[in-house]
């Protein structure tokens, strides 16, 4: 038995020698030391053997089985050791290589310009509101002073959703919500930046979703020289010192009287050429002095309180701005267009 025993060692230690892997290892074990191995089988013929030799016989197979576990416990943790090791030279990283360089996005020239506006603005004093872009006829039209049926809706063709709601056709519904907020009580002098939608076909000026920023002074003795000089600071921030502005009358049913505003052209001072269509001009908004209407329907006394307002597409701008001539490049998203206005 006791031969038996050491035959038994020796196979075990030779296997555990052998093996590759944690798996042969484990099999090892498994074969040897389990409830049903060779040892366990040698201890269970003991019953057989002499009072003296029973003794001998149970420490030297306590013997062989730790022997047996003390190799595998090794060879274990050898392979386990170089399990890491050959992991970590696989992943090896060489931190003398040249970086990849990420991709920086930049942002979109619109809202740099809706950006660039607005921060004028508030330099000027001006807060920044908001509207909804669904909206309704009441506040899209008829607290404009364009009370359903009147012939200047056809000047907007719009996306309606209900007989009442409808997609905002530009930004001044924001001018009366405004002035119901301010419940009578000026001064309010604020600009609304914002999309607006319209169904006209698009082409190289127009897009049927495009943006406005509107603009709203309501105070006691505010006149059409404010207007003026407002907007003509504004010129010569957004487009150069040497800009002059030129006011048209226009009509618009909430203000009164009107204008249309053009900026000298930025490419020919002036003189005439093919962006200004030989007129030394070129329209960026439309304006006015609120209309009493509209300032009564919204609560203010229009004996106390005057206003202006205008309403300006910020696609143009940028379009003058910076000499782009398709006003659908701002929407198709060509990164070889949008890349040109990276910061610096
Ligand atoms: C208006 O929308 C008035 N609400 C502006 C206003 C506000 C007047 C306050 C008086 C007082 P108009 O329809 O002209 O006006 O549009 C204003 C600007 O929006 C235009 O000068 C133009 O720059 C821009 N715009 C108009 N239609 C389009 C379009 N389809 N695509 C791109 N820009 C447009």
């Amino acid at each position: 038995m006791q031969e038996q025993l050491l035959k038994l060692r020796d196979e075990a230690l030779a296997q555990v020698q052998e093996a590759t892997d944690l798996k042969m290892v484990n099999q090892v074990r498994v074969s040897y030391l389990g409830k049903k191995g060779p040892i366990t089988e040698v201890l269970r013929g003991m019953g057989k053997l002499s009072p003296e030799e029973r003794p001998k016989i149970g420490s030297l197979a306590n013997e062989v089985r730790e022997a047996i576990a003390t190799e595998i416990a090794k060879k274990q943790q050898q392979l386990e050791q170089e399990e890491v090791e050959k992991k970590l030279s696989a992943e090896t990283i060489d931190v003398t290589l040249p970086g990849r360089p990420s991709r920086m996005g930049n942002r979109h020239p619109l809202t740099a310009v809706i950006e660039e506006i607005e921060d004028l603005f508030i330099g000027m004093g001006y807060t920044v509101e908001e509207g909804p872009e669904v909206e309704t006829d009441y506040y899209n039209f008829e607290a404009l002073n364009l009370p359903k049926g009147h012939p200047a809706r056809d000047m907007q063709d719009s996306f309606y959703i209900t007989d009442e709601v409808l997609m905002r056709t530009h930004t001044s519904p924001v001018q009366a919500r405004t002035l119901e907020k301010f419940k009578g009580q000026g001064p309010v002098k604020i600009i609304c930046p914002g999309k607006v939608y319209r169904r006209d076909d698009d082409d190289a000026t127009h897009s049927h979703q495009f943006t406005q920023i509107e603009g709203l002074v309501v105070d006691e003795n505010i006149r059409m020289s404010d207007l003026k000089g407002t907007l003509e600071v504004f010129a010569k921030k957004m487009f150069g010192e040497d800009r002059e502005i030129r006011l048209r009358p226009s009509f618009f049913p909430f203000t009164e009287p009107s204008v249309e505003v053009d900026v000298s052209c930025f490419s020919c001072g002036g003189d005439g050429c093919n962006v200004c269509k030989g007129t030394g001009w070129i329209e960026i908004l439309g304006a006015g002095m609120v209309h009493p209407n509209v300032l009564e329907m919204a609560g203010f006394d229009s004996k106390k309180y005057s206003g202006f307002a205008f309403g300006m597409g910020p696609e143009r701008i940028a379009m003058l701005k910076y000499g782009i001539d398709d006003i659908r490049h701002f929407y198709t998203n060509d990164v070889r267009f949008l890349n040109q206005f990276k910061q610096a």
